[in-house]
């Protein structure tokens, strides 16, 4: 089954959108948040734990699984859902952008990318058609085009053939892209010019997926300019079909991301700053690990419902911290998520009552107050 949209309301005092993405393995309500699973995992998490937290989607890569354990294995596995037990929604991105970031010595053709494994240091060749293939043998609910994701800066001729190519190989995407349960979206490129995003998403509007990533952006530029390309393209982006800005996950670029009419997010950084012994809180972020909590009794947020704050002092996690006991990262994952989960559902809750605007400066108020 391809996915459906349900577009159920807009924010008035913003762009912000209410609606729902339904899928074969779940119901989205959104703006979502999906925690990122590189490596088939949510680092750190149990399925059943990120059910606990109510997330109905989460993501994952196909780069990483093509090369260890390959894309076969898993799909013997009965796919992705079977293989890691995960039985809602998965997004798997193309390896568009883990090729660029992640493969040195990599040759960039207009049939694709040839790299060599970040493992290992084998040749590996992924173009638009293998990343179809790769995608469909992992059997994700959404699956994402080959794209080309240009660094920052950029100048502006590389980024126009970036787009240009990004065009192409999204058209060859839908080409090779033959299995109906899977809904694959296209992605947006165009760096930092506004005329380039405007060119790269007619075009690939134009080809016509059932989903618009916008790539390209969260890559070292300064958050006002990812907010003002934001604020340029998203209102030109069609109504009737989700959209997903890839790689952003911080709280206020979340905010303000929904706040120009964004539907989903993924990123790693919620999970990784938890294994780093850093959560964020009410009152903002929380460095766990710091002497200063060695004999702080209280939850790592007073308002968080999470189990890790129903259970455990800071004095603990961060002594679980100071050992290199493993379940210090668990537990600061388990709130991370917990409090991501709850931050897009108080976003939801206020688009409902038309007050996004109020709640952002409300937020902001209390999570920035100690560190700007
Ligand atoms: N393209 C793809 N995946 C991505 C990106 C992109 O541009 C980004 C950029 N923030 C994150 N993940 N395919
Ligand atoms: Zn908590």
């Amino acid at each position: 089954m391809a996915l459906r949209y349900e577009l159920i309301k807009k924010d008035k005092s913003s762009g912000a959108r209410l609606g729902r993405i339904y899928t074969e393995h779940s119901v989205i309500d959104t703006p979502v948040f999906m925690p990122v699973g590189t490596q088939a995992t949510v680092k750190a998490m149990a399925p059943d734990e990120l059910k606990d937290i109510g997330f109905e989607i989460i993501l994952s890569n196909t780069y990483h699984l093509y090369l260890r354990p390959g894309h076969d294995i898993v799909a013997k596995a009965g796919g992705l859902h079977g293989f890691m037990h995960w039985d809602r929604s998965i997004l798997t991105d193309s390896g568009g952008y883990q090729v660029f970031s992640m493969s040195h010595l990599r040759d960039i053709t207009e049939d694709g990318v040839a790299f060599r494994s970040y493992i290992d240091g084998s040749k590996h060749f992924i173009g638009p058609e293998k990343a179809i293939e790769i995608q469909n043998a992992l059997g994700a609910d959404i699956i994402m085009a080959f794209d080309e994701c240009v660094p920052y800066p950029c100048d502006r001729d590389y980024a126009l053939h970036a787009v240009e190519r990004t065009t192409r190989w999204a058209k060859r995407c839908k080409q090779a892209h033959a299995d109906e349960r899977q809904s694959l979206f296209g992605i947006i490129q165009g760096s930092t010019y506004k005329d380039l995003r405007q060119k790269s998403m007619e075009e690939i509007v134009n080809i016509g997926f059932p989903g618009y990533a916008v790539g390209g952006l969260s890559v070292g530029e300064p958050k006002d300019v990812m907010y003002d390309i934001l604020e340029y393209i998203m209102p030109n982006m069609p109504d009737d079909r989700p959209r997903y800005l890839m790689g952003v996950g911080s709280p206020d670029c979340l905010i303000e991301g929904v706040i120009r009419g964004v539907d989903m997010f993924d990123c790693v950084w919620p999970t990784r700053i938890a294994r780093n012994g850093t959560v964020m809180t009410s009152q903002g972020k929380l460095v766990v690990r710091n002497a200063a909590y060695k004999d702080d009794m209280r939850p790592l947020d007073e308002q968080c419902g999470c189990y890790a704050c129903r259970n455990f002092s800071r004095a603990y996690i961060r002594h679980l911290f100071n050992v290199g006991e493993i379940l210090g990262a668990r537990l600061a994952t388990i709130h991370n998520l917990y409090f991501l989960a709850g931050l897009m559902s108080d976003i939801r809750k206020a688009i409902m009552e038309d007050r996004l605007l109020e709640f952002r400066d409300i937020f902001f108020g209390n999570y920035y107050k100690s560190q700007t």
